[in-house]
């Protein structure tokens, strides 16, 4: 399979009815703001605070939960896991026109508890090389590479590898495996490029979604955030600057 050779793989997942679903229930989840008690992320731009990432969603939102843990998406996640799947986590990554992007990492660091995941990321918009679509390197899903202090992949062996940009249309989904080496650019255009990324697990290993929640909410209280980048993550793999 193209998956287990290459550590990633990109489905036709929404017809174009489903994608306007998925734009507004992304709408929806965006104008939030502080009245649901989900996880907002803000960065700093050149036209000022914008909203970068939600995650803890699924709980608030119907149509996203049953998008996110039933049917083909679930069904996709077991069939690359090769068992029954559990969803693990789940984002929005906004990338509002002049939001930064991503250094190149693997997630796996980011994801406690077990070692194995696949994640997706659907389309909401379109996804291009000038909005910083995903750029990914094929068949180096093999092993955890040598990481920076920042837990993100070393340069030297960031610059040896072959990067690929992943170009997606609204709608399409892109599966990687956790292991898959992947970055972004800023996106520097006009247009907004928002993409929704749910991780999975095989359910044998436990449902450890409220879990992984629990531990991440911790982990951002006990370390107050020192320098300029939001940290959205375990790992230290964003480059969007703080709203001070
Ligand atoms: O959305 C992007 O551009 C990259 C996101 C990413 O790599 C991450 O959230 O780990």
């Amino acid at each position: 399979m193209h998956f287990d050779l290459t550590g990633w793989v990109v489905t036709e997942t929404l017809n174009s009815t489903q994608v306007e679903e998925l734009q507004h229930a992304v709408d929806e989840v965006q104008s939030w703001g502080s009245s649901v008690n989900c996880l907002n992320h803000f960065e700093m731009t050149k036209d000022g605070a914008k909203l970068c990432r939600t995650e803890y969603f699924t709980p608030f939102h119907e149509g996203l939960k049953k998008l996110l843990t039933k049917g083909e998406v679930l069904a996709m996640a077991s069939t690359l896991l090769g068992e029954q799947a559990v969803l693990y986590k789940e984002k929005i990554n906004y990338k509002l026109s002049g939001g930064a992007g991503w250094n190149p990492h693997q997630d796996a660091p980011a994801y406690p508890f077990i070692n194995r995941h696949v994640s997706c990321m659907i389309a909401v918009d379109d996804s291009t090389i000038e909005n910083g679509c995903l750029e990914i390197v094929s068949g180096a899903h093999g092993e955890l590479l040598a990481m920076d202090k920042n837990s993100c992949i070393q340069s030297s062996v960031v610059e040896a590898m072959k990067w690929q940009p992943i170009e997606l249309r609204a709608g399409q989904t892109m599966w990687f495996h956790s292991l898959t080496p992947h970055r972004s650019a800023d996106n520097k255009s006009d247009n907004d490029r928002r993409a929704l990324y749910p991780t999975f697990n095989a359910l044998r290993e436990g449902d450890l979604r409220e879990d992984y929640y629990r531990l991440k909410i911790e982990e951002f209280e006990k370390h107050s955030q020192t320098g300029d980048e939001v940290r959205l993550s375990l790992i230290d793999d964003f480059r969007g600057k703080k709203v001070k």
